[in-house]
């Protein structure tokens, strides 16, 4: 399988996330790519590609222009007001106050467009998350053209950005992204399989009022798991979506057996929706061993899932999340494509 990249990806550098209390060095860290791309290598995956430029239209395609704007300026307005560190929302419209307009200062922009305050904005964010969508449009127009299935290393990872937010490592929305450019390009129905650890919120706010896009997410729950207020099972999507949005919550702790029953049951819904079709959102942050995730998946697990997933027998782009194991990342990312190439 051929997979696509982007050195600009590497551009985000932050230093502070917010955990625990203290600013410490950002799970979401470019050796994260480099570790997928030097696993890529080393098995022979396939072809690592330059990523084509394809510019602001596709990414407003989905994403306010002002959100975007917001996103492009956010760090030269933060450093004209002076600040030292980097850009980290500290207010939020809430339950009881406005979110009908957007404030003039910097602070008042951040909590706007802001999910979670653990994402800071840094110099090169703007670079690195214009990149990522570029490498997923890049790896969806080789399946578009192909029919084979292709992988996108893409970096900052998406699904949790929404129409106007930004939080959890993710300010654009690669998959929802691709998905709606699948659509523009004449596919008539996509199929979103997300398996990260977390639940997909922002995929789901996308397309939550539409049926040309299926949402399917396996996540920890969000009553116990960031993001916390999205994620319940009962979100079946509203007018022409309901029926349309798919979510699969497992408690804490879930291994393997009770992960794959549900990425089973999951398969049979996107098979009987007819995709043309199907973007996994590749997150491999179930592993065991990761450091924020608490699913115990192994490494042979992806290998196996990798090849169920082949099953589906749809075209198939996979777009990478989140997995903070940097160690085994590149291992469990890989295994989920070998093992789909092998089936
Ligand atoms: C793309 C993606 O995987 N984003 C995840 C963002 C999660 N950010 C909040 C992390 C909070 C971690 N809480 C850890 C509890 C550890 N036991
Ligand atoms: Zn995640």
């Amino acid at each position: 399988m051929l997979s696509f990249h982007d050195a600009r990806t590497q551009n985000r550098r932050s230093t502070s996330e917010l955990a625990g209390g203290l600013l410490v060095a950002p799970l979401e860290c470019p050796e994260r790519v480099d570790m997928i791309a030097a696993r890529i290598r080393e098995v022979g995956l396939g072809e690592l590609c330059p990523a084509q430029a394809y510019g602001r239209e596709p990414i407003e395609a989905v994403h306010d222009a002002d959100y975007v704007r917001f996103i492009e300026q956010a760090w030269s307005e933060w450093q004209a007001a002076g600040y030292d560190g980097e850009a980290i929302a500290t207010v939020w419209p809430t339950r009881r106050t406005r979110a009908d307009f957007v404030p003039r200062h910097i602070d008042g922009k951040l909590g706007y467009y802001a999910l979670a305050a653990e994402t800071a904005i840094e110099a090169g964010t703007w670079e690195a998350a214009r990149a990522s969508v570029d490498v997923a449009l890049s790896a969806l127009e080789h399946v578009r053209s192909s029919g084979e299935p292709a992988f996108g290393l893409c970096r900052p990872p998406g699904h949790h950005a929404a129409v106007d937010q930004y939080g959890g490592y993710c300010f654009f929305n690669n998959a929802a992204i691709a998905a709606q450019a699948a659509r523009a390009a004449g596919a008539a129905r996509v199929a979103i399989l997300d398996v990260d650890y977390h639940h997909g919120n922002g995929t789901q706010q996308i397309f939550y009022h539409r049926d040309d896009v299926l949402f399917t997410s396996l996540h920890c729950d969000p009553l116990d798991e960031f993001p916390y207020y999205l994620g319940r099972a009962d979100e079946i999507g509203t007018g022409a979506g309901e029926g349309a949005n798919r979510n699969h919550p497992l408690p804490p702790g879930a291994d393997y057996a009770a992960w794959r029953a549900e990425l089973e049951a999951a398969m049979a819904g996107i098979d009987a929706y007819d995709p043309d079709l199907v973007i996994v959102s590749l997150g491999v942050d179930t592993f065991a061993e990761d450091p924020i995730g608490s699913f115990r998946l192994a490494s042979e697990d992806f290998s196996d899932y990798g090849r169920l997933l082949a099953g589906l027998q749809r075209p198939t782009l996979f777009l990478m999340e989140g997995g903070y194991a940097v160690d085994e990342i590149g291992i469990n990312a890989v295994n989920v494509l070998t093992g789909f190439d092998s089936a």
